[in-house]
Order: structure tokens, then sequence, then C-alpha cells
């Protein structure tokens, strides 16, 4: 605004010079010369103020090491690397928590939000009908600045001006954000073709992306791109099982040497009911279903890597139609999970648990003015999200929002945006399980089947990333992962010289849960 003002006034002057007519032609050229400097600056600062497009890319419950840039090496993808040596890496994301054994609707509730956990319970998470028809305009115009959906992230882009595309599995979200897309579709795929497998999905974008090359047009766009891999059914084409040295469903009779080693913290069950009987994500999974033993728990990891290389397959499709564009200069391109699963750590299958495979997602952005390869802790939740793309677009950050903006993190000025993190899991027996991290430490907390297990962890988790426990120092368990735990590799809580600090982090994760209106308490809290 100031570069349009003095240009203003400097036409002004010009035109009063050219006016007198006493001065000389030298001092006019010079003036033309400042004028069309400024005019280079003006044009600089306005390519500055276009709005940037997002394409905001969400993955179904993968553990963040399952990629290269978190430290497994087992997975081709090489369009995810790209992204990660192109941007920032946050290594330190969460998705916080979930009150209901469908993880993934809070974790969706918050992101399309940026509300926490516990300020999602009311929201609209029906399903849209079978015969649903979309009219973008009608749902539009049903909400006032009273309803939730009102600051929710298409309606915040739709009222900046943006085009808002959605494509991702059918239910387990906000529905009433869903309704104020400007295209949405809807399709849980988890098989093998390509039809009902991750290419769809992709299509849709690039479908989308196809009509902006035919139809150029300035509108920025917001583009919602979920997969619904690599949730179980965990399906992949024949070739992708054969590389991970997996079958489809399995499980098989004996361990595939091909197939991924077993995960440093496996077990083959977990020590203690974690409290949610008959879970569907701990019983029933296609080719698993309660068996932890080293066949089925290595080809299930090699299904996962192998819906997670087609994923990335289509991410490459996805960013070579926008590269096509001409617009990906002025794309942020985000990768995330709604969450992270175990996969036969820890004994478990499900996401229904705080340990840092689950409570962690990935979470990678490329962008405008992003440093390459670069890595930063973040400490951020996907209730960051929302405000973080607002920051970045321009757009006024509701007062409803709980996250925080991490633009900041983004642009390399600050590490982390909090210092505190909290994980909550109330979807079995109540009030569940809850977590706490501060610095390196981690206080995990069980009170569940109603009081019958009521368990506390304590990891420092520079010393013991992977939250190893005592049974994992079995030399039955040592014989199958390869790997023997130090001495201080375990469960802390009871350890006498930890006293302190195990009650540091039990009033922590008390003030914090009083702070989030958390409904529960546990059995110790007074
Ligand atoms: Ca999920």
């Amino acid at each position: 605004m100031k570069a349009i003002k003095l240009l203003n006034q400097m036409k002004k002057i010009r035109n009063s010079v050219q006016c007198t007519k006493e001065i000389t032609p030298t001092i006019v050229s010079l003036f033309s010369i400042v004028l069309m400097f400024l005019g280079v600056l003006l044009s600089c600062q306005s390519t500055e103020l276009k709005q940037p497009n997002i394409l905001f890319i969400i993955t179904d419950d993968q553990d963040a090491q399952t990629l290269g840039v978190y430290g497994d090496t087992y997975c081709d993808t090489p369009n995810i690397d790209k992204l990660a040596w192109e941007g920032l890496t946050l290594t330190s994301a969460h998705h916080m928590g979930a009150f209901r054994a469908a993880v993934c609707t809070p974790s969706r509730c918050m992101l399309m939000t940026g509300r926490n956990v516990w300020e999602t319970q009311n929201l609209n998470v029906k399903w849209p009908p079978l015969d649903y028809t979309h009219k973008v305009e009608e749902n539009y115009a049903k909400i006032s600045p009273d309803d939730p959906s009102y600051y929710s992230l298409p309606a915040l882009f739709k009222r900046a001006g943006y085009y808002t595309f959605r494509t991702c599995k059918r239910g387990n979200s906000y529905e009433g954000a869903n309704l104020l897309f400007d295209e949405r579709y809807d399709k849980t795929n988890r098989d093998a073709e390509d039809e009902n497998g991750s290419q769809w999905h992709a299509d849709k974008v690039i479908d989308y992306l196809n009509r902006r090359i035919d139809q150029p047009t300035d509108q920025p766009f917001l583009i919602y791109l979920g997969f619904s891999h690599p949730h179980d059914p965990r399906r992949a084409k024949p070739a992708l099982l054969e590389k991970y040295g997996a079958i489809n469903p399995g499980p098989p009779m004996r361990p595939n040497p091909k197939a991924p080693k077993l995960p440093i913290n496996y077990l083959p069950a977990h020590p203690f009911e974690e409290g949610h009987p008959d879970l569907r994500d701990e019983n029933s999974v296609e080719g698993v279903m309660t068996k932890r033993d080293e066949a089925t728990v290595r080809n299930e990891r090699g299904k996962e890597l192998a819906a997670i290389e087609a994923i990335d397959t289509e991410i490459g499709r996805v960013l070579e139609k926008l590269e096509a564009t001409g617009e990906l200069d002025n794309t942020y391109i985000f990768f995330v999970s709604d969450h992270g699963i175990a996969v036969g750590k820890h004994g478990l299958m499900g996401k229904q648990n705080l340990y840092e495979h689950s409570l962690k997602i990935p979470f990678i952005v490329k962008g405008p003015n992003i440093e390459r390869n670069r890595k930063a802790k973040g400490n951020i939740y996907l209730s960051d999200v929302l405000p973080t793309l607002c920051d970045l677009a321009g757009i006024y950050i509701p007062e409803t929002v709980y996250g925080k903006s991490f633009k900041s993190v983004i642009s390399g000025e600050i590490e982390t945006v909090r210092d505190v993190i909290n994980g909550v899991y109330s979807g079995g027996t109540k009030p569940g399980i809850r977590s706490v991290k501060k610095g390196d430490w981690k206080l995990i907390k069980y009170d569940v089947m109603d009081g019958e297990i009521q368990k506390t962890q304590l990891f420092n988790l520079k010393d013991n990333p992977n939250e190893l426990l005592i049974e994992h120092h079995d030399p039955k368990v040592i014989a199958l992962t390869g790997n023997t735990p130090k001495p201080n590799q375990v469960n802390l809580a009871d350890h006498p010289e930890y006293t302190v600090k195990r009650k540091e982090m039990e009033a922590l994760l008390f003030a914090e849960m009083k702070a989030l209106n958390d409904p529960y308490r546990f059995w110790d809290q007074k």
C-alpha cells in the first residue's frame, strides 16, 4: 500500500514538473527512472501479495516412522521424500487424541475447526446419505455465525475467495465442514485396483487441475486430498505385495525374508489390557485378527508399506499435474496423516493408545519461501493446522480456535509453538488413557476396566524413544527383534530415583486435564 501511495505521489510531482516547462529534460527523465524503479518494486510486492494455493494431503492411519525422513528405509516413497527434501519436516507433530474408538473422527474434526479434542464432541459427524447430491451454495446459505461450521476450514477459505475442493473417504469426519467445500467427493478406497484404491482420489484432483489448465483462473485453491490407505484392509497390487514380501490378506504360514523386519518395540502381546475389550482394530483387522506372531506382523507391515508406496505414486501424479498448471511455485503442499498406528508395536495393532507410534503423525510442508531440507520439532497438534493455513493465506483466525498458528516455525523464526503436549484416549472403558509430554519426559496413565487396571508409565524419550518396556528385555523378544535394550530403556514410573520427576509429571497431567476441560479424573487425582 505504501508503495502504491508513493508511486501516485511521484506521478503527481512528475505531472506538475512537466507542466512548469522551466525544468530541464534531464530532471524529467530522472523522475521517470525513479518511477520505473517504484513500478518494479510494486510488481514484486503484488506477486508476494498473491494469495497462495494450498494442497493439503492427508493419509489415513500412518505411523510417521514408515517414511524415510523419519528414519525407516523400507518403504519406497520418492515423491514424499522429495517434498521433505524441498521443504520442512516436523518431528514433533501430534493429533491429540480421541474420545471414541473411531480416532479418525475427532482428529479430522480438530483439523477442520482448530478446536481441541474435547471441544469437538458435539459437532455434526453424520455420514452423507448414499444418494447425497452436493449443493454447496444451498448448504452455505443455511449456516450462520452461530454455527461451528461457519468457522470451519472450507467456510473461511470460501469467504476469502478460494475455490475449495475435497476428496476423501466417506464418513468419520466433520460433515458440517464437508458440506461447505465448493466441490466434494466421498469414497472409502482400500482395495488394490485403481477404481477402488488410492488412484481414484488422485484422479479427482487431477481432473480439477486439468480444468484449471483448460480455463486459467486467478482464483486460489484449497485442495484437501484424503487417501483412505494405509488404514486396513491394506490391499495392494501383486507387484507391490511381492516387493514387500507380503500376501493378501494373509497371514502366511511362516515369515517371508523379504517382509519388513519386526519393529524394535514389537511385543507378542501388550503387557496388560489397555482398556477397550473387543475393539475392532485389535481383533478384526483382515489378515491379522488376534494374531501377533512374527509372520503375521511382518506380513501386515509389508501390506502397509505396499499401500503407502501406492499413495506415493499417486502423489507424484498429482504433483506433476500441479507443475503443469504453472502454479506449483505459489502452492503450499502439506503431507500429514490423521493419527499414527501400532501395526505390531507394543503388541498392539490399532491406534487406540498413546504410545508415540500412534499419538504422533508425519508432517511435511513445502512451499513459497520455505527453506529446503530442514527439520524442526514444532510441538504441534492437528488443531494448529486451521490457524496456520489462515495465517499463510492472510485470512483472519477465528476466536473459536484452540490451536496456534505455527507459521513462525515454518518460516524458521521459532522451533516450537508450545512446551507441553497432551494425549487422550477415552473411547473404551472410562476414564481411559491420558498422556503428557514435556521436554524429554512423557507420562502415560491408564485407568480402565472399571478400575481393574490402573497403571502409570514414565519414559525419558531421549534415552528411550521407542518407549521400550521390561517385556522388551525378554530374551525371546530380543531373539525376534534383534534388539537388546539398554538397562534404562524401561518404564521408569516406579524407579525410586525418578520419584520427583514422576510427581512433577503427574501434577502437570492433572493441570493439563483441567485446562482442557477433560470431563474425567483418574483414581489418584484429587
Ligand atoms: Ca484414521
